[in-house]
């Protein structure tokens, strides 16, 4: 039994996720955690809300909410919608918690202590009406350039020049509208990332097995241009964790928080701390998750993200946990994702384009997303969501191969030989070609699982339920029982065994349907079938089984295009 460390990037609190935020970072990391569960391994799966930053500040501002109620309640709505997609987590944190302060103050309080924390003086915009600094993209005002009066603090978007936010004519916050701005100077801490250059690069030299997509983009930053900058790791806002050495407060720098991206995979560790004290563990219990001095050196580490989170978590955050010089874990697998489309175009959650998690769960049952989105997941390249695509995969693949085959079998049972399984007959060289068979695809789809080959593994398990439906047809239990009971029973007995294994293998991918199925089966065994021969023969005779209740219903093309044009536009 291994121990296996799972955590999934941490979504932003500003707003409900859409399905490519969903396919990117939660599911395949739910998929996984699921699967190495039912493996027998010992797995800790950490996910969190990500509270932080000028979105959260305004989202509430926005909303008429102070920042923290705001973002209590939107740490709810975003938990619930976790459960409606039965995302497996054992915790879902928040990066505002306690606990994230203090381990941030922490490390902040290493990094200097090892030297590699510099201080840097700025001028940046201040507005006094807004009693805040203004980041570029919150400060608008006419273009010096072409005249365009929308032009933002660092760019223009109708002529595309480059600008300061000193460029300005008739600067403005965007924030309040106020006009009353001035340059002030402000200081800034910086992570001395150039100094931790060489560490860094080894150790991305050492992931021998790490996706192309994953150690390009590290191997990107390290080496572009100027290779990798200090960074700076503070802010001048009020919503944020306060910057601290350690216990103590770090003279000139009141009144600033760490900048978001500083914190946030902190939480990773932190949500693990949360996870235990929600649980009355003592630290004990967290560090040796985290601590490669306190148990964590047998703990493989898989991340989970999206493409654009990749330089943050091979770069960035490495960086603060090398630099601390302490035996923190360090992340063994980085698992990363390109991008879901929508429709011919880009999923969008400032324009509100594509379906977003709260309105999927709204017109059907998390596994037909589930099903989707993993068996589509954009692994390769980018996919595309596409509502012609997601009709086909739900009618063909889960109605008619796995559906229909629960339903003739349990239905063909019930009226043949009562609800019981029944005990006729011996299993013969057709059942024992579907075993070997099994047997097989069962190992791949294993493989395929550990790797993390989403897609693939999809593709396998959609594999093995069509077995199940070849030997239905080719065994056809409804002729052969007009002349041959006893054979009849023995079919249907494998096949109603199968419904059970298929409930197993599937359940990382639709746990709602796998639940059902077993239930259906009057089992609770959950004992994935390694020996697929002993798998198949564990009902026995005389097990009381059900007709479950239509395991998916087919999308008509009525509801297809109603939802097309639902979901073409803004959302409101
Ligand atoms: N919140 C971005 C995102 O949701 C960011 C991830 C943080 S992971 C530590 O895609
Ligand atoms: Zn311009």
């Amino acid at each position: 039994m291994a121990r296996i460390l799972i955590t999934s990037a941490i979504p932003y609190i500003n707003g409900i996720k859409h399905l490519g935020n969903l396919v990117g970072s939660q599911l395949p990391a739910d998929l996984f955690a699921r699967y190495m569960r039912a493996r027998g391994h010992e797995v800790l799966f950490i996910c969190a809300t990500d509270e932080h930053g000028t979105p959260a500040e305004l989202a509430a501002a926005k909303a008429g909410k102070p920042v923290d109620a705001y973002c209590a309640e939107m740490h709810e709505v975003q938990a619930e919608i976790a459960r409606g997609f039965r995302l497996s987590f054992d915790h879902f944190g928040r990066s505002s918690s306690q606990r994230n302060h203090r381990l941030t103050q922490h490390f902040a309080k290493a990094l200097d202590d090892n030297g590699l924390i510099r201080e840097v003086s700025e001028s940046q915009v201040y507005s006094v009406d807004d009693g805040r600094f203004l980041p570029d993209r919150y400060i608008e005002g006419t273009c010096p350039n072409c005249g365009y009066t929308s032009a933002r603090g660092d760019q223009c978007d109708n002529c595309t020049k480059q600008l300061d936010p000193t460029d300005l004519i008739d600067a403005r916050s965007t924030i309040s509208g106020s006009t009353n701005l001035e340059v002030r100077e402000t200081k800034h801490l910086y992570l001395m990332q150039r100094s931790l250059r060489d560490k860094l690069e080894a150790w991305i030299d050492s992931k021998v097995d790490w996706p192309i997509l994953t150690t390009s983009i590290a191997k990107k930053w390290l080496n572009d241009g100027d290779g990798l900058q200090d960074r700076g790791i503070t802010r001048d806002l009020h919503w944020g964790i306060p910057v601290r050495k350690g216990d103590e407060p770090w003279p000139g720098m009141e009144g600033k928080v760490f900048y978001v991206w500083f914190d946030a995979p902190i939480e990773y560790i932190a949500g693990t701390a949360e996870w235990a004290d929600a649980n009355g563990l003592d630290d004990a219990a967290w560090e040796r998750w985290w601590r490669t001095d306190k148990g964590a050196a047998d703990v493989t580490y898989y991340q989970f993200m999206g493409k654009d989170n990749v330089p943050f978590h091979t770069l960035s955050f490495p960086a603060t946990i090398l630099g601390s010089g302490e035996p923190w874990k360090l992340v063994d697998y980085l698992k990363s994702f390109n991008y879901l489309n929508y429709d011919g175009g880009q999923f969008s959650t400032s324009r509100g384009r594509g379906v977003f998690m709260d309105q999927a769960l709204s017109i059907l049952p998390s596994d037909y997303w589930r099903w989707w989105l993993l068996s589509h997941a954009p692994e390769s390249s980018d996919a595309e969501f596409t509502w012609e695509n997601f009709q086909a995969s739900v009618n063909k693949d889960l109605a008619d191969v796995l559906g229909n085959l629960v339903s003739r079998v349990t239905k063909f049972a019930v009226s043949k030989f009562g609800e019981t399984v029944p005990g006729g007959g011996e299993f013969g060289p057709q059942e024992a070609a579907v075993i070997a068979d099994l047997g097989t695809r069962i190992t791949e789809y294993g493989a395929l699982m550990e790797a993390m080959e989403v897609r693939k593994a999809a593709a396998e398990l959609r594999g093995i339920w069509v077995v199940g439906n070849e030997y239905l047809q080719s065994s056809a239990p409804w002729t052969v029982v007009k002349t041959d009971p006893a054979r009849a029973q023995a079919i249907v007995r494998l096949a109603l065994n199968l419904i059970r294994v298929y409930a197993i293998l599937s359940r990382p991918f639709i746990p709602d349907a796998a639940a059902m199925m077993m239930a259906a089966m009057g089992s609770d065994d959950w004992t994935w079938p390694e020996d697929i021969s002993a798998g198949l023969r564990t009902l026995p005779e005389g097990q009381v089984f059900t007709v479950p209740e239509n395991l998916f219903r087919k999308i008509t093309d009525e509801e297809r295009a109603d939802w097309q044009t639902r979901f073409a536009g803004v959302r409101t």
